[in-house]
């Protein structure tokens, strides 16, 4: 399979970086975001989700991306410290970077990646939302 991305460092650095975050935050959300393709699924283990960054000034999905932090939690429904297990996923679809889940409970939960884009000093953080369905 024709992995376009590298994936980086373990999930360690995760809880530093991702759980209180404002410097990195604040870096360049106006120009890059992560999508989630499908913002609701079914829970259970092994579900695949797909988020695609895109820049949003060239409206472009961005394929040179090394996402280095990934965590999904239940924040949004106010269990921020339920965490669900999540390892990256091959992906061959540019700009697609794909991660295997185990959603447990059905409800709210969030997301949160920090990459690394080409070109860009500033580390690019999103959080997108996602609905868990019975
Ligand atoms: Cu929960």
């Amino acid at each position: 399979m024709n992995i376009r991305y590298r994936w980086r460092a373990p999930a360690a650095t995760l809880a530093a970086l991702l759980a209180i975050s404002p410097i990195a935050a604040r870096a360049d959300s106006d120009t890059y975001e992560f999508q989630l393709i499908d913002s609701s699924t079914k829970a259970g283990e092994g579900v695949i989700l797909a988020a695609r960054l895109i820049n949003k000034r060239s409206g472009k999905p961005v394929s040179d991306a090394v996402i280095f932090a990934w965590r999904i939690d239940m924040a949004p429904d106010g269990m921020p410290t339920m965490t669900g297990s999540l390892e990256p996923h091959t992906s061959d679809e540019p700009g697609v970077y794909r991660f295997k889940a185990n959603l447990t409970m059905e409800g709210a939960w969030r997301l949160s990646l920090a990459a690394k884009v080409q070109g860009e000093s500033q580390t690019i953080v999103g959080r997108p939302l996602l609905q868990v369905q019975p």
